[in-house]
């Protein structure tokens, strides 16, 4: 509880900081995902998250998530986690981008690489009660900024994300024509037991 605390303390502290420097900072995806304000996310509500998500990603809103419209997002993915606007993005930017707090994220030094084979909320619930605690969201993202930050100086460059998200973006579309489709998207964000059936 004392914990919750300390983290609302510091969401909001860093909104008030960010407004001060005319920066709005985003809502993260485990606070949009947390419908119902518990503090922790289930499958249910991150795959309504994701849904919202992925409409948003579909540039052309064509209900198809295009390979190109994938990694276009994450351009602003990118610009968004960056909230002091200096170019780069460093692992307490990234991981409040991603889950609403750092927590203990500059303490995380092992990366988190991603596979065809493993989803992200599979990876993320290592306590394997099916649901993402604000911890493991953490440690999730902070091993994921290890992996990404190519050169190893805790600076993600736009260039390091960008290229390394072409990989991702082919990787999630497993049929490889160029689109990311809904079932695709959901794949690699809850794994493939959580696939919906074709309507
Ligand atoms: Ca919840
Ligand atoms: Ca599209
Ligand atoms: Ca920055
Ligand atoms: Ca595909």
């Amino acid at each position: 509880m004392k914990k919750f605390m300390l983290m609302s303390i510091f969401v909001s502290l860093s909104i008030v900081l960010s407004l001060g420097y005319g920066i709005v900072q985003a809502q993260s995806l485990f606070e949009k995902a947390d419908a119902n304000k518990d503090g922790v996310v289930t499958k249910a509500e991150m795959k309504k998250a994701l849904a919202d998500r992925y409409k948003n990603e579909d540039g052309n809103k064509d209900g198809k998530l295009t390979v190109n419209e994938y990694v276009q997002a994450r351009q602003k993915n990118f610009d968004a986690a960056d909230t002091n606007k200096d170019g780069v993005v460093i692992v307490e930017e990234w991981v409040v981008y991603w889950c609403g707090t750092a927590g203990d994220a500059a303490k995380v030094k092992e990366p988190v690489t991603m596979d065809r084979k493993s989803s992200r909320s599979q990876r993320m619930d290592t306590g394997k009660d099916g649901k993402i605690q604000p911890n493991e969201c953490v440690a999730f993202w902070a091993g994921r900024f290890v992996d990404l930050d190519d050169s190893k100086d805790g600076k993600m460059t736009r260039d390091e994300y960008l290229n390394r998200m072409q990989g991702m973006a082919e990787m999630m579309d497993l049929d490889g024509d160029g689109i990311i489709t809904i079932e695709e998207y959901y794949i690699s964000w809850l794994g493939k037991e959580k696939a919906p059936a074709k309507k």
